[in-house]
């Protein structure tokens, strides 16, 4: 399991307050808290602070880098933020994302193969997130194409089928798992799935329950990334334990301490 931390993003206080205030030792301390708690690589996302996003996510970097080479998984929906960001990057990043469409997929796809990045993929366009399952099977199979036009190999490609909060769709979760069962039988060799894991518990009581059942159930179909909370134990502990039972890892007594300490 890729696990990416999302803690870093404008969208927490105090993520927020240590942007505007450039307090470099909050964000460094989260980076290394969360790869500490077993995180692979950061989510970045400067959110809704104050001052020029472009400034805003190059300092954000720049402060991270001098703490880890960790991979930095760069998250803007704007294009002009996200090809200077990525220069920002010394090591390669992950461009976090494009939508589905053809005119995006033509500059994004290109910006990460120049860049030697890897790209998460929406399955989403200018009309929104698909309702069902085949909408996003369609989306994924035009990512796919696009992705190997531009020479973009497999393994540097993340497709995100979009989960959002069951309160608001419940049948979203059972789609977005339907939509990776599929993707994953079209396309040989298959390209890696990612979700934003919080967004199925926004607003919800039971966060916790309900962030570790999905992860579970989702990597059970062939979820092997997740941008999620590395800070929930119990979270992390499903993640670990759903791929044990998956043979993706080999079982042993003290697989949690194994694992984290192979990492
Ligand atoms: N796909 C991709 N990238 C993404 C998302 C996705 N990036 C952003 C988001 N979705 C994933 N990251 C988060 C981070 C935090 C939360 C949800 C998703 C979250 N935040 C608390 C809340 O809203 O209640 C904030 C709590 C606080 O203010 O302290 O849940 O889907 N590719």
């Amino acid at each position: 399991m890729f696990v990416i931390g999302e803690r870093i993003n404008g969208m927490f206080t105090e993520a927020k307050k240590a942007i505007e205030d450039r307090n470099k030792e909050p964000i460094q301390d989260l980076a290394l808290r969360q790869l500490a708690a077993g995180a692979d690589a950061l989510d970045v996302n400067v959110g809704p602070t104050r001052g020029k996003p472009v400034e805003n996510m190059i300092w954000l970097i720049e402060t991270i880098q001098e703490v880890t080479d960790a991979p930095i998984c760069v998250d803007t929906p704007k294009f002009d933020v996200m090809s200077e960001a990525v220069k920002a990057c010394t090591n390669p990043a992950i461009i976090n994302s494009t939508k589905a469409s053809v005119p995006e997929l033509d500059r994004y796809v290109p910006l990460a193969v120049e860049t030697g990045s890897q790209l998460v993929a929406l399955t989403l366009d200018e009309t929104g997130v698909p309702r069902d399952v085949d909408g996003r099977v369609m989306m994924g199979a035009t990512i796919v194409t696009k992705a190997m036009e531009h020479g973009l190999d497999m393994v540097d490609l993340y497709i995100d089928p979009v989960i959002l909060p069951v309160n608001v769709g419940p049948k979203q979760p059972a789609a977005v798992m339907g939509a990776i069962t599929q993707l994953k039988l079209i396309s040989d060799p298959a390209p890696n799935f990612v979700l934003g894991l919080s967004n199925v518990s926004q607003s919800c009581k039971e966060r916790s329950l309900l962030n570790r059942i999905y992860l579970s159930m989702c990597v059970g179909v062939g979820l092997n990334a997740a941008i999620m909370d590395a800070f929930d134990k119990d979270l992390m502990n499903a993640a670990i334990t759903a791929e044990i039972l998956l043979e993706k890892q080999l079982y042993c007594d003290d697989y949690i301490a194994a694992y984290l300490s192979s990492r």
